[in-house]
């Protein structure tokens, strides 16, 4: 169903609708229930002439039910919701599968620094490939990424990934990503880092075998590490 509004593009992405829909159906139920519920007492025990109010503590066994009952039925929908999330945290943000290659990420005030393995399948090295604001990966890989900030907080999300990870000056942040899907997409800051945070964003290029070896061979040049 999030799909529809925002396509769902990397191998964590459908769990992460699935726990969302799970929250808000279960959430929702109970919002309708105690909403209805609410009106109902409202229009029940309006005022009426002669009637008069009465007095009700809450102690009183019979009326006490209707607060020990839903909220043990709440309590028991909450464990479902926290077992789902968990799992769904430690998929995503815990675990760290296998990964091909490593990608920097170096976020400022106010643009991104990608900065790409190179030829040589390897981080840190010579013939490393930075670009700003252009992230280049290949579809169906399994990349690592080191998030690192140069100045204040900032946070790298790519909607379409279901990804989304703060960064904090001083500490690098590790994670993961896995694109199921080719095209160009969205990167967007998610945390307030200053003026210019809602212009800072990005494009990621998710590109097939072919144009990603391609766009590696051409990309040296334009390098802002070769520079
Ligand atoms: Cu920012």
């Amino acid at each position: 169903m999030i799909e529809r509004y925002v396509p769902s593009n990397s191998s964590y992405s459908g769990d992460i609708d699935q726990l969302f829909l799970l929250i808000t159906a279960i959430v929702g139920f109970w919002f309708i229930c105690t909403m209805a519920m609410f009106l109902w007492l409202v229009w029940r025990f309006r005022a009426q002439p002669g009637v008069p109010a009465l007095y009700i503590t809450g102690k009183e066994p019979e009326l006490k039910r209707w607060i020990t009952i839903p909220h043990a039925l709440i309590i028991l929908v909450d464990v479902v919701l926290i077992v789902g999330a968990i799992r769904v945290w430690y998929n995503v943000k815990q675990f760290m599968p296998e990964t091909e290659e490593t990608i920097g990420i170096v976020a400022q005030q106010w643009a991104w620094t990608f900065v790409h393995a190179g030829p040589d399948g390897e981080l840190d090295t010579a013939d490393d490939i930075a670009m700003i604001d252009e992230m280049h990966v290949q579809v169906g890989r399994t990349y690592r990424f080191r998030l690192e900030s140069k100045d204040v907080l900032h946070s790298f999300s790519v909607p379409v990934w279901r990804i989304k990870q703060d960064t904090i000056p001083g500490r690098v942040i590790m994670g993961w990503f896995k694109p199921t899907v080719e095209g160009e997409f969205d990167i967007q800051c998610t945390e307030m880092c200053g003026i210019g945070h809602g212009i800072m964003g990005a494009r990621v290029f998710v590109e097939s075998e072919a144009q990603h070896q391609a766009w590696l061979g051409q990309a040296s040049d334009s390098s802002v590490a070769a520079r």
